[in-house]
């Protein structure tokens, strides 16, 4: 118990913790600056405390052959190793006005590692799902109190447990390259981040990757659950309710850091962009409010899953504030808005980063 609680606080120590318990924390912007996250600069996002796991997974429902597997099970299987962008979809929910309930997440619950695991597909065909299912469950370990509005202390639950699904289809799909993943960058997996084993689901908000994985199930009706229909929706004001799914494009400024001051001279700008319909294909920069966007560099995408840099060459010649935005553009034709419509649970902030510098 001792030597777990000394584990998880040299985990946490570079991290900007916004809530204690459950455990929820930014990354630094350190986070952003490579290509991938160190584990320690990470974001971790935790419904509920970090569970005990008997080490199994249990896979049944609607299959013909149901089966437990172990960590060792699960090694033994075909290994797919891939660097995957996982942003919250609550990220940037401090920026939405008005202001949401919900945790307030700056810009920085989004990092990119390197998952390494089974593909849920040959976990998947093992069991043979009968023909007439449905959706996926993937339950988490984790369970307890869920405070549903911390404001209406009534509408609480005493028990809940981590619970989402995909459809069968998507679940399925090899070429999806949903990951059972037991490593992260190299070393297993750390408790915050699932240990020992969680799903990974490339291009979604991180709702999608269910953590502390201990049952799979397959279902012949669509999910429903706290999770899935109650939070984790877009509830638009005006219109049907959507379901939180792909990671919209969005792009940061990494450097200069937001706010700094620089001395008059050329300054490459650099930042990071992303998409859950991508791959990127533009950056633009602007160094005014209104007015003209210019084409920023924008490196291919080394993999199909994270992040891809950009920079660009400012001329920051004239002493005095300025200002900068980054606005990137994915393959599905998706560009950032200024200001994305509002949802009353404040997801998927995507808004066009506005920073200032100080120049001389
Ligand atoms: N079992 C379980 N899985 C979970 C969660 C959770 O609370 N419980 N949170 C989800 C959410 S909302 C996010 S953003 C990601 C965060 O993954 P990370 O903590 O490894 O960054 O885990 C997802 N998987
Ligand atoms: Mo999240």
């Amino acid at each position: 118990m001792a030597l777990a609680d000394d584990q998880l606080a040299h985990d946490r120590a570079a991290l900007q913790m916004i809530n204690p318990a459950p455990y929820n924390a930014e990354a630094p912007p350190a986070a952003l600056e490579g290509e991938i996250t160190p584990t320690d600069l990470h974001y971790v996002r935790s419904n509920f405390a970090v569970p005990t796991h008997d080490g199994t997974l249990q896979i049944g429902g609607a299959v013909e052959n149901p089966i437990t597997l172990t960590l060792d099970d699960l090694r033994a299987l075909p290994a797919t190793e891939r660097a995957v962008t996982l942003e919250c979809a609550g990220n940037g929910r401090l920026e939405t006005r008005p202001l949401p309930i919900g945790e307030p997440w700056g810009d920085y619950a989004v990092s990119t590692a390197r998952w390494k695991g089974a593909l849920l597909h040959d976990v998947l065909s093992q069991v043979h799902p009968s023909p007439d299912g449905v959706d996926v469950r993937f339950s988490g370990a984790d369970a307890g109190a869920y405070h549903l509005n911390p404001v209406l202390k009534d509408t609480n639950k005493d028990d809940l447990r981590f619970v989402r699904a995909l459809p069968l289809a998507l679940a399925a799909d090899p070429a999806a390259e949903i990951l059972i993943a037991y490593e992260m960058n190299g070393a297993p997996l750390r408790p915050d981040h699932g240990a020992p084993f969680r799903l990974v689901v490339p291009h979604w908000y991180a709702v999608a990757s269910v953590k502390w994985l201990s049952h799979i199930d397959v279902l012949t009706e669509p999910y429903a659950g706290e999770f899935q229909t109650g939070h984790y929706v877009y509830e638009w004001p005006d219109r049907e309710h959507e379901a939180v799914t792909h990671m919209r494009v969005r792009a940061r400024i990494t450097a200069p850091a937001a706010g700094s001051r620089i001395e008059p001279g050329t300054h490459t700008v650099r930042g990071k962009a992303w998409s859950g319909t991508g791959p990127v294909t533009s950056v633009e920069v602007s160094l005014t409010g209104e007015g003209d966007w210019l084409p920023a560099r924008l490196d291919p995408p080394s993999g199909p899953y994270h992040w891809q840099e950009w920079s660009f060459d400012w001329a920051a010649d004239d002493v005095g504030r300025h200002t900068l935005r980054a606005r990137a553009t994915d393959a599905a034709g998706h560009t950032q808005p200024e200001v994305p419509p509002w949802n009353r649970l404040g997801y998927g902030n995507n808004a066009v980063e506005v920073i200032y510098i100080d120049v001389g």
